[in-house]
């Protein structure tokens, strides 16, 4: 298995791509133009409002874990990324190919009781079997009452509820979850997306001390969307870079008072995710990730953020030494 392609896979709902790139936009009639000046315009999230459609199915890897895909013989552990923005509703058809009833079960987006993926409301996929799951998305707006009504956006998951226990305790333990970021018209989107599940005491159901590493360049906008599962409570760490603790870790301007950390506590079925630019202030380099909690670490959760210059090198760094120990 190619250990670079972990947590790197995106699925666009409904085969519509985002625009990913970053828009030079230089200014030649201005008298600050020239490359010193020239601005990097991120793009942003259209508005929402389609209907869009998913296949996923469920299947046994030949290691023992289980996944999700987009077709048979294509699962991987996490999941595909499944992006949305507010107002859109997503079909998934979903198959289960292994010889137990599966399900999926998501966090944050909205659907009713037959699309809540659990042997409880009857909403499971029994082996073999096929089902459309439904979930919708909903823009913040106020209440007939003067409430307010949050959006959906946020950085959110799915996962079976039905392996093992009614609960799902063997299918995540497995590896049956996956990552969904619901955006908001006009949000910043990234160039590179990571997802980093700490799972018990793995990070994407990887062996201890063995990453995953995600590679990027100086000056891309990196997305981490993380998640956490299974038993444990865990720290968040990555070094060299600080983020927002709000929606979308990123702040909204000179007065925008929320808190930046480069640390985050995070329990069973938890999620966040933040963008950065990598290297900003800190350059290239093999920036380590890890849970803090520090038996974790040396037991092996930890990874790099590998953050090349330009000319693909990445200073200090050693590939073939690059297994991810404690530090
Ligand atoms: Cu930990």
């Amino acid at each position: 298995m190619d250990r670079r392609s972990f947590g790197r896979r995106r699925l666009l709902a409904g085969g519509t791509v985002a625009a990913m790139g970053v828009t030079s936009l230089s200014l030649p009639d201005s008298p600050f133009a020239g490359a010193a000046f020239a601005a990097n315009v991120p793009k942003t999230a259209p508005a929402g409002g389609r209907v869009r459609h998913l296949r996923l199915c469920a299947e046994r890897l030949a290691d023992g874990r289980m996944g999700y895909g987009p077709a048979k013989g294509a699962a991987t552990v996490p999941g595909p990324l499944i992006e949305l923005t507010e107002g859109d509703t997503l079909h998934i058809e979903f198959e289960n190919t292994t010889d137990v009833a599966v399900s999926l079960h998501a966090h944050g987006v909205d659907y009713d009781i037959a699309n809540d993926g659990t042997r409880l409301s009857r909403s499971h996929v029994e082996p073999g079997a096929t089902r459309t799951y439904t979930w919708r998305t909903h823009a913040p707006g106020r209440r007939a009452d003067g409430t307010w009504r949050p959006g959906s956006a946020g950085y959110w998951h799915y996962h079976d509820h039905v392996v093992g226990t009614d609960h799902g305790t063997g299918g995540i333990r497995k590896g049956l979850y996956g990552p969904v970021v619901v955006r908001r018209a006009g949000d910043i989107l990234p160039d590179k997306q990571f997802t980093i599940v700490f799972n018990d005491m793995t990070v994407n159901n990887r062996p201890a001390h063995t990453g995953p590493d995600f590679r990027t360049t100086v000056g891309e906008r990196v997305e981490i969307i993380m998640i956490t599962h299974g038993e444990l409570y865990h720290t968040f760490h990555l070094h060299g870079h600080r983020w927002a603790d709000n929606r979308t870790g990123l702040l909204q301007g000179p007065d925008d008072v929320s808190r930046v950390i480069d640390n985050k506590i995070t329990g069973p079925a938890d999620s966040f995710g933040f963008q950065i630019v990598a290297g900003e202030n800190a350059g290239a380099g093999a920036w380590m990730y890890h849970c803090h909690v520090q038996s974790h670490s040396d037991m092996g959760m930890a990874g790099f953020l590998l953050v090349a210059k330009p000319d693909g090198t990445i200073p200090g760094y050693e590939p073939h030494h690059g297994s991810a120990g404690p530090g």
